[in-house]
């Protein structure tokens, strides 16, 4: 691994949250165009070639012939059709940090979470961790399609922030949960990710978005990787992974 990715990884370790700076920006461009024209076919808008970081900032002004939400699932059916979508988004240098992290045999989520948050909507990611509906072992791979700043990104409370959380919740048997969610609301991390990076972070951790307060929608991909043999969440193993990557000796391993 080169020094920028041991900087990511140690950041990981000590914060459970890392941004990456992907490399093979051809390939997302690419992913964002098939997205793109997704939308396009889905809505009544006739071409999205010409600007398309423009068009998908202003997807609000979409002439939709659904609503949002049932727009944004037909989006998911259509990009869960496409073989090994995840995949496409697991870039260069992904593979060297989540296999530093959880080994070489790794599961990558088989179907995308796809959030699109329109300026003003209400409605945003109250706070929440993932876990443990998933399994501490995963780690979330967070995606967006345009820049997100603190008005229309992510937030997250780092390991020590979300371990101090949970002693307070525990001690008060989760009495203090509206105050708890108030405070974080307040000084929450929010995190900038622009278009061409992303943002890698654990299960464990509290996170959340508050109302896009941009003039943009944000459009963002989450998906999940988890070491092989490590303990499953609360999902249907197969259903909810598939392969992304097997060593040798494990498969050699496997075929008896
Ligand atoms: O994108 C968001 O606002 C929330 C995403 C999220 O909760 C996740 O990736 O686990
Ligand atoms: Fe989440």
């Amino acid at each position: 691994m080169d020094r920028s990715c041991i900087k990511v990884v140690e950041e990981f370790n000590t914060h459970g949250f890392a941004k990456v700076q992907l490399r093979s920006l051809a390939q997302l461009r690419e992913v964002r165009r098939q997205y793109a024209e997704l939308m396009r076919k889905l809505s009544d808008q006739k071409s999205m070639e010409d600007c398309l970081p423009t068009a998908l900032e202003r997807c609000h002004e979409l002439p939709l012939r659904t609503d949002l939400n049932t727009f944004r699932l037909k989006l998911i059916s259509e990009l869960n059709d496409i073989a090994g979508f995840n995949s496409q988004l697991f870039l260069d240098p992904l593979p060297k940090i989540v296999e530093h992290l959880l080994g070489p045999d790794l599961l990558i989520q088989r179907h995308v979470n796809l959030v699109i948050q329109r300026p003003h909507d209400v409605d945003n990611a109250e706070l929440h961790s993932d876990f443990p509906t998933n399994s501490a072992f995963e780690v979330v791979v967070w995606v967006p399609m345009v820049d997100c700043d603190k008005s229309n990104g992510m937030y997250l409370q780092n390991l020590a922030q979300t371990r101090a959380m949970i002693n307070e919740l525990e001690e008060s048997e989760g009495k203090s949960w509206a105050r708890v969610k108030a405070k974080v609301e307040e000084d929450a991390i929010a995190v900038p990710v622009s278009f061409g990076e992303c943002l890698i972070f654990m299960t464990t951790l509290f996170h959340g978005s508050k109302i896009n307060t941009s003039n943009v929608t944000r459009t963002s991909f989450n998906f999940r990787l988890k070491g092989m043999f490590s303990p499953c969440g609360q999902k249907d193993p197969f259903n909810f992974w598939e392969i992304a990557k097997i060593s040798a000796f494990t498969k050699t391993a496997l075929s008896f």
